[in-house]
């Protein structure tokens, strides 16, 4: 194949202006920092809910809460003790992926004992 002659612009290439003009005392190697404002957000969190129904046995759910939120006995029947009486309680508090994943996990869990145990994830309000 023919070797391509070189490529020659139509109009003249104008030469690349500085950044600043060299009279303002910066030398072309010099740094310029600039503080910028933050402007990133801490990612929006989610709190995993259990609710309260009338079939799911306590000691189950003491030990879902101890098994999928890390909690010692005495803070799970805490917990489950708030959930049967108010109808719904806290267990944890985390970023959108892992929240999901614990739904998933006592769903699964609940489902495959036969219990009929809801959780749900939920934004936290700011
Ligand atoms: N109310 C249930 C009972 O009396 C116990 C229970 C507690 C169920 C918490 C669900 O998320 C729950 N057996």
């Amino acid at each position: 194949m023919a070797t391509q002659p070189p490529k020659t612009p139509k109009t003249p290439v104008k030469p690349q202006t500085p950044a600043f003009k060299p009279e303002d005392g910066r030398g072309s190697d010099s740094v310029v920092l600039e503080r910028l404002p933050q402007k990133t957000k801490p990612p929006q969190m989610y709190q995993v809910v259990l609710l309260n129904d009338d079939y799911t046995p306590m000691e189950f759910v003491v030990v879902v809460i101890q098994e999928f939120f890390n909690k010692d006995r005495e803070t799970a029947t805490g917990i489950m003790l708030k959930i049967h009486l108010d109808g719904k309680g806290v267990c944890g508090v985390f970023s959108k992926d892992v929240a999901a994943t614990k739904v998933d996990q006592v769903t699964e869990a609940a489902r495959k004992n036969g219990h009929p145990l809801q959780c749900v994830s939920e934004p936290i309000e700011l």
